[in-house]
């Protein structure tokens, strides 16, 4: 069903969806206010504008002060195997336990109308409608955290944000506030590895992987506990745009990764996420060479494996986004039972700002009252009144204990469900201190740049040069340089080189050589083409057959293709066929697709002139983007100047650097397997002259 049948469909015409004032007065003229005369001064008494008027001055509600920018959609959790032995949450008891989800992404830093492609970390927060009472996983797309205490949150929220004083930037981390915090705290060096890496720029909220951060406990029926970290795990791969293409895209389809997850979910290819949990016994606290409880650390995954535990499947987009998407108020401190907290000091922070936030953005006590919000199980207790209640408690008892009431609401012990905090034996002086096992910053840093690869580093380097390029301080600049050479000299001397300042001598920090693949997108694989989105390019005179296998190839295995033509409307093939163009050159770009082919036929000739079509074309190859060429189409190659890229002759179908092409007598299945694998690879990295190519 298309938009426009769904908004029909809606809104059938029936006497009972008649025009009405919000007392259900029906509206007898809606265009015009009540004046005196119909040149004269508008009334005091006209109730139809005074109440349109006053609910539109309060459409507004204070936007989130952090992740401000998101989007979101329903679904289900679903349970593979039962982790009983682990833990007594009711919905990880048995396989095939399904319960609703709603997980809302989110950009952090840029206001609610600022750009989705912006390089900032991207929120993760699902809630969990269980039997037992709401489970929120209020986790981002990178697995540690700027600061180890949440004293410093604000301040780090303040240093991240516009500056006061002009409001600039925008969604943007690159200005001296930032820079200037971050190269005061040696802790945040963990998280500026992530934050620099292309981990940033996701191509998709269906393609990055989400982590809980806080390191949290299970606790099974018998009340013992092991530590326990969340993970979801993308089943279309983990995938990124490159920073040039994020920061047009910020200008021409600044709602990118929110179309992208509202298409996908309204073709039927549901983005699906597996969640894994990494387990350390009680008694193993102490046995890593950093401190558990510390955000800023992760646990490798190749020392503490991933155990995938069940699947979310996000398959429906919300009616209506303010009520859904805006209203929802996530919290890490809504557990069940069989959930429990650490000592993390970022973890303990946070589970007093969440409802203190909710209180002020969602306008008083009863916003778990909002449809959204509601728990699906049952709720009672003796809370009552404040703003916006909708539940219309009967009675006069509000208390407990009560005999008037027969003693209900009852509290229930553990063994009857009732929620009962792990009984943790805390002992210690009242102190302001830090842990002398919070203290190594760079290691795990150190860590992060060991697992990448060449193309992953060069693109660190380059994000660096941009975020300090952009700090008009020397000094911070300066003293940023310092804090890369304890991760890394070559790292460091490459930053120093692109942002005028000098190169460092060695650094005394000890070197840390360990490496986790499981770090690195580039060494990850994608299971499938799923999601990726294709941009077919003809014009009148393209060759029908070959345009139909391909689109239809790539639409079966899940991919989203769009036809793209200089204007809209019919395109004529070399023969009788011909077909609508999705979108024209002027609104659509290379940097919207993930690949691009082009068919054969005598259309080429038209392309090769012009100039926006050449530009997909160059732009892509220059994007490192599979790019598929058949029949005629093959002579693009030249026509772009790509002089490295070798093509196909007579039966054969070669893949050079991520360009596919097909002679005149190859087969089109043999095509179309290379054309896949290419972009599966997602990004061909070895296109030496990439900078020489003018896009
Ligand atoms: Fe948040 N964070 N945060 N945060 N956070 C909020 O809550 C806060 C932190 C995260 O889609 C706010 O309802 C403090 C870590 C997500 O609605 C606020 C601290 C992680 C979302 C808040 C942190 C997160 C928020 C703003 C340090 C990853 C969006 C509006 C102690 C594990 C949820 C709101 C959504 C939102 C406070 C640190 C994730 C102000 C004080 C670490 C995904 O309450």
């Amino acid at each position: 069903m298309d938009e426009k049948e769904k908004d029909l469909e809606q809104n059938k015409r029936d006497p009972g969806k008649d025009l009405t004032t919000n007392q259900g007065v029906k509206i007898s003229d809606n265009q015009n206010s009540l004046k005196a005369g119909s040149r004269g001064p508008t009334l005091m008494e006209d109730f139809f504008l005074r109440e349109k008027m006053t609910h539109f001055d309060h459409e507004r509600i204070p936007e989130r002060v952090v992740h401000a920018r998101g989007s979101a959609a329903h679904g289900y959790f679903e349970t593979y195997e039962g982790i009983s032995e682990l833990t007594k949450a009711g919905f990880l008891q048995k396989a095939g336990t399904k319960v609703p989800v709603f997980t809302r992404f989110s950009t952090v830093v840029g206001f609610r109308g600022s750009s989705d492609t912006v390089r900032d970390v991207r929120g993760f927060a699902t809630k969990f409608y269980t039997d037992e009472g709401i489970f929120d996983l209020v986790g981002n797309n990178m697995p540690v955290f700027f600061i180890q205490d949440a004293i410093k949150f604000p301040d780090l929220v303040h240093a991240i944000k516009p500056e006061p004083h002009n409001e600039v930037p925008q969604a943007s981390a690159a200005h001296d506030t930032f820079w200037d915090f971050i190269s005061l705290m040696p802790e945040s060096m963990h998280m500026i590895m992530w934050v620099i890496s292309d981990r940033a720029i996701p191509r998709s909220y269906s393609m990055m992987e989400g982590f809980g951060v806080h390191t949290f406990r299970l606790v099974n029926a018998e009340g013992k506990s092991r530590f326990v970290k969340f993970h979801w795990k993308p089943k279309n791969g983990i995938h990124s745009l490159v920073w040039d293409e994020a920061q047009k895209l910020a200008g021409k389809d600044p709602d990118f990764n929110r179309k992208d997850l509202w298409q996908l979910i309204e073709d039927g290819n549901y983005p699906e996420f597996e969640l894994g949990i990494q387990v350390i016994e009680e008694e193993a606290e102490f046995n890593m060479d950093f401190d558990i409880l510390d955000a800023t650390k992760i646990w490798p995954e190749e020392d503490v494996p991933v155990q995938i535990i069940g699947k979310m499947v996000l398959n429906k987009n919300p009616d209506n986004f303010f009520a859904e998407t805006e209203q929802v108020a996530f919290h890490p401190g809504h557990v069940v039972p069989g959930i429990d907290f650490s000592n993390d000091p970022l973890l303990q922070g946070r589970l007093f700002s969440y409802t203190d936030t909710q209180l002020l953005r969602l306008g008083g006590p009863n916003f778990a009252e909002i449809p959204i919000n509601r728990p699906t199980c049952p709720v009672h207790n003796n809370q009552r009144d404040g703003f916006s209640r909708q539940a219309i408690d009967k009675g006069r008892v509000s208390y407990e204990p009560n005999s008037l009431g027969n003693g209900c609401p009852m509290q229930n012990p553990a063994n009857m469900g009732g929620f009962e905090s792990y009984q943790e034996r805390v002992e210690g002086h009242k102190i302001r201190e830090r842990s002398d096992s919070f203290k190594d910053h760079y290691s795990q840093a150190q860590l992060f740049w060991n697992s990448m690869t060449p193309p992953e580093k060069e693109h660190m380097i380059e994000a660096f040069h941009f975020e300090l390029g952009k700090v008009d301080t020397i000094e911070i600049r300066e003293k940023m340089v310092d804090h890369l050479n304890h991760i890394n000299h070559d790292l460091a001397t490459a930053v120093a080189g692109g942002i005028g300042v000098a190169a460092p001598q060695q650094s005394k920090v000890t070197p840390y050589d360990k490496i986790s693949d499981a770090l690195s997108m580039e060494k990850g694989k994608s299971a499938s083409i799923k999601g990726r989105k294709v941009a077919i390019i003809i014009g009148d005179g393209y060759d029908h057959e070959a345009m139909l296998m391909i689109k239809m190839a790539l639409t079966e295995a899940g991919a989203k293709v769009d036809i793209i033509s200089k204007l809209l409307g019919l395109i004529k093939s070399t023969g009788e066929d011909s077909i609508k163009a999705d979108k024209h050159h002027i609104a659509a770009g290379s940097i919207m697709y993930d690949a691009i082919y082009v068919p054969g036929g005598s259309h080429i000739n038209n392309l090769q002139k012009q100039g926006d079509a050449m530009h997909f074309i160059k732009e892509a190859y220059k994007h490192c983007k599979p790019i598929g060429l058949t029949g005629e189409a093959t002579k693009l190659v030249e026509a772009a100047g790509l002089k490295t890229v070798k093509i196909s002759e007579n039966d054969q179908v070669t893949s050079s650097k991520g360009i596919v092409t097909m002679g005149a007598d190859s087969k089109f299945d043999r095509f179309l397997d290379e054309f896949k694998t290419a972009i599966l690879k997602h990004r061909h990295w070895d296109r030496e002259d990439k900078e020489m190519i003018s896009a």
